[in-house]
């Protein structure tokens, strides 16, 4: 399996999230990726791709461009309103909500900080952009090496992607790599893709990017937004809309669900997946839902990653996946690379 390995990933170093009230310490480390790179070369497990690099209109293909240009030049903006702001991290405070306006592009910075985010819990710092950027280069080259006929490709890359919508980043997301390997299956002839998002967080700005859309179908396992993160999106009822009315599934599981009755909900999002007639798959491979994750309530365990990988392959379809959340960050790299093995040991029917 190629992977598409972004080296410039730890330019993003978010210093502190807001939590209950306090800033703490991030979550979302670069050690994360570091881990996963180990334990790929300690298991020799794959081939470090180099990316090729796209022009920023690709990424226009999913993000706005008033939103790329602000991402672009935010820490300049930051930093340009006070020298001593190079020394923390830009953290957004407020919010264009329901009958505020979100049509006006606001002159003053942390005004557009807010119209371009969906919390305080996301750090734009000096490197975010290039990282970000050079993110997407990973998963628009893994989304390119499939289209050319290669079974699978795995995306390692930070910062994630999936709480990323069309003009606004958050939940430690700024580009959304999957939707962009998405649009470029579908770019490069796939007529028809599928979004997996194995995430613990619903991937709500993936679901709203192909909404109203039928030739990308997006199918979500995580946990209840009733009670987890990001809350406002998420529910079973979210079917699509428009012509994407019935290419979205939602399925919402309770906190503390075991990996028994999460398989089924990956059965039940892979049938889905087959009666629709991908000929494409992108997988938000978040690890996340490991029993052993800090911020998160499914109960997998490690081995239990060696048979998602399995049924993932199963699926007998050309896959990129990608790599999102996963916090414990000692296990993240045992466990996404169990997926990767899992996945490559098995044939397809
Ligand atoms: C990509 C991804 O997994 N994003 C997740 C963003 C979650 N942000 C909210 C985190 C809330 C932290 N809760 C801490 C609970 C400590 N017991
Ligand atoms: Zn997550």
């Amino acid at each position: 399996m190629h992977i598409f390995y972004n080296h410039q990933h730890a330019l993003h170093q978010g210093k502190v999230e807001m939590f209950r009230g306090e800033l703490v310490p991030c979550f979302e480390v670069p050690a994360r990726v570091d881990h996963v790179l180990a334990e790929l070369q300690r298991r020799r497990f794959g081939t470090l791709q180099a990316p090729q690099t796209f022009d920023d209109a690709v990424l226009a293909r999913i993000h706005s461009p008033r939103y790329l240009d602000f991402l672009q030049h935010a820490w300049d903006e930051w930093v340009a309103l006070d020298a001593a702001n190079a020394a923390r991290d830009a953290l957004p405070s407020v919010w264009p909500v329901r009958t505020l306006r979100s049509d006006v592009l606001p002159a003053n910075f942390a005004a557009r900080l807010g119209l371009f985010s969906m919390d305080a819990g996301s750090p734009l710092t000096s490197g975010t952009w290039a990282a970000a950027r050079a993110g997407a280069d990973c998963a628009l080259s893994a989304a390119s090496h499939v289209a050319a006929g290669a079974r699978s490709a795995f995306v390692l890359t930070r910062p994630p992607g999936h709480h990323a919508g069309a003009d606004f980043f958050g939940g430690y997301c700024f580009l959304n790599n999957a939707a962009l390997a998405a649009q470029q299956l579908r770019d490069q002839g796939a007529a028809r893709v599928a979004v997996l998002d194995l995430d613990y967080h619903h991937g709500n700005g993936t679901q709203a990017i192909f909404y109203e859309r039928a030739d990308v179908f997006f199918a979500s396992i995580h946990g209840d937004p009733h009670t987890e993160y990001p809350f406002y999106l998420g529910y079973a009822d979210e079917r699509g809309a428009g012509s994407g009315l019935g290419f979205n599934r939602n399925l919402p599981l309770p906190r503390g669900t075991d990996f028994a009755v999460w398989r089924q909900a990956l059965a039940a999002a892979l049938q889905d997946i087959q009666a629709f007639g991908a000929q494409a798959l992108v997988v938000s491979l978040g690890l996340d839902t490991f029993a052993g994750d800090p911020i998160s309530g499914f109960k997998l365990a490690s081995n239990d990653y060696l048979r998602v990988g399995e049924d993932l392959a199963r699926a007998g379809l050309p896959t990129v996946l990608v790599f999102e959340g996963g916090y414990a960050v000692a296990e993240v790299g045992v466990n996404a690379v169990n997926v990767l093995q899992g996945f490559m040991q098995t044939s397809k029917p």
